[in-house]
């Protein structure tokens, strides 16, 4: 794709527009980048892109921008039905998405993960896998370093693993990853879309360039993702969480106890041990055997990807670990931005749990925390913009409060908890109402905990 001398507007000045922006200035297109938010709400980027002669416009979008433009690049955080788009779109103006984008300068074969949750474990534990097989890898894409990155330094791995959003799959055209892995799709992101299907539909995006020749790597326990990816045209391994279905001749991967009992045709059955892992929960467990058998689909050994499950420590804000105090256990999981993931965390704990959630509702609905809340929770604290709701749907189950801040509902969590309760911050909720992402949350929560011992 040819950039030099061509009009091209960015949209969104974020970590992706910024890379965008960088990548086709590089290449010699005369650039602009737009964002609805002001040059101090912006930081450092609009300045640092101004000085390397890149024209921005911000706190509106303008439709003249837009439809002067030879091609638009889409930063993930922006929809792609907005209304200059839209317009552009009409007028026959080039739209890509950011992903899309990349994978036309990238030759080298792709490994995708998408699901609503457990993406960024499961990436990362297939990072790890085909690095310690012996393969260059990037690791990259929503995880929080955007693919284009990769391709404007020039730096060729051999393997190429990312992490894919929704919002990214949305704007493909092209995009075809040599293995594919969809782990799971519950509700998620309501706010964006018009219904829980068309949300279903973004995910299976991820097969719908792939041939015979290419992997999907599909939860086969989730009937949403066997029923969105029915018709896809690649081989399908497939991993269930029941200790009791039987592999038989299926290719994929099943769980038995603390075991990932891989069948492919080439192989036959060979078997993982997870008795070394510290990995937390049943789901992380899905996500490992996700993983496995990406990576080995993607030409990574046995015994490599054995290492990496037993050194593998999980990541921050997914159900980490924190500090015990006066006999308490508390667990940042901040990473929980929707109702599911808080559940998972939930079935997690055999204690009695405080919980704190709240923040900026998606949309969700928060009553299918119902039974868990019954089950797990001795005490629910509730913070954020969403805090009403979450009340009407769930205070009359377990004894409820209000906080104000993460500072008060840390200190109400102190006061309530007795030795062997857990602690544990899972929001179900965005950030954004308090904080700018969910790792500022995480940590404040970290930072308040251990200022309690
Ligand atoms: N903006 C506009 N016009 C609009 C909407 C937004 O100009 O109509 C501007 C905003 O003012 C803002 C910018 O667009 O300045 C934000 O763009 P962005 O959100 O795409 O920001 P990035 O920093 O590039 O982050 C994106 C992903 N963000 C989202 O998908 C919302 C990051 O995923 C990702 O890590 C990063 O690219 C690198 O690829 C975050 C995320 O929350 C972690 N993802 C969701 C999830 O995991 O559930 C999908």
């Amino acid at each position: 794709m040819e950039l030099a001398n061509k009009n091209i507007l960015i949209v969104g000045l974020g970590r992706t527009g910024f890379a965008a922006a960088q990548f086709a200035n590089n290449r010699g297109a005369t650039v602009t980048v737009t964002d609805i938010a002001n040059e101090q709400e912006l930081g450092s980027y609009a300045q640092t892109a101004r000085e390397m002669g890149i024209k921005i416009e911000l706190g509106q979008h303008r439709n003249k921008t837009f439809e002067t433009a030879d091609l638009i690049l889409l930063s993930p955080g922006v929809s792609h039905t907005i209304r200059p788009i839209k317009k552009a779109k009409d007028k026959g103006i080039t739209v890509l998405g950011e992903i899309e984008f990349a994978f036309k300068f990238i030759r080298e074969p792709i490994i995708a993960v998408t699901g609503t949750n457990g993406k960024t474990t499961t990436t990362t534990l297939l990072g790890n896998m085909l690095r310690n097989s012996g393969f260059k890898i990037f690791v990259g894409g929503n995880i929080g370093n955007p693919l284009i990155g990769y391709v404007n330094k020039g730096e060729k791995a051999e393997i190429v693993v990312v992490e894919v959003s929704s919002f990214q799959l949305d704007t493909i055209d092209s995009f075809k990853p040599k293995v594919g892995v969809l782990l799971n799709i519950t509700e998620d992101h309501l706010d964006r879309y018009p219904n829980f299907q068309a949300y279903a539909k973004a995910k299976a995006r991820i097969f719908e360039n792939q041939q015979k020749n290419d992997t999907a790597v599909l939860n086969g326990s989730d009937p949403l993702v066997c029923s969105v990816c029915k018709n896809i045209k690649s081989r399908k391994l497939l991993f269930y969480d029941h200790n009791d279905f039987q592999i038989g001749t299926n290719e994929g991967a099943v769980l038995n106890n603390k075991r990932i009992i891989i069948n492919t045709k080439e192989k036959g059955k060979r078997t993982l041990d997870l008795s070394s892992t510290s990995l937390l929960g049943r789901h992380n467990i899905e996500n490992a055997a996700a993983a496995s058998i990406a990576a080995l689909a993607a030409g990574g050994k046995l015994q490599s990807v054995q290492t990496a499950l037993n050194k593998f420590t999980g990541l921050p804000h997914r159900l980490e670990y924190v500090a015990t105090v006066d006999g308490v256990r508390y667990y940042n999981d901040s990473k929980a931005t929707n109702v599911h993931s808080a559940m998972k965390a939930l079935e997690t704990f055999s204690k009695p749990v405080i919980l704190i959630m709240g923040g900026r509702d998606k949309g969700s609905n928060f009553q299918l925390l119902e039974d868990l809340m019954r089950e797990h929770v001795k005490e629910l604290i509730i913070i954020g913009e969403a805090k009403k709701d979450i009340k009407s749907a769930l205070g009359h189950i377990t004894p409820t409060k209000i906080a104000t801040t993460m500072e008060d509902a840390v200190y109400q969590a102190y006061l309530t908890a007795k030795p062997g309760d857990v602690v544990l911050l899972s929001p179900a909720c965005s950030s954004f109402d308090m904080y700018s992402n969910y790792a500022e949350r995480g940590e404040v929560f970290y930072e308040l905990v251990n200022h309690l011992s």
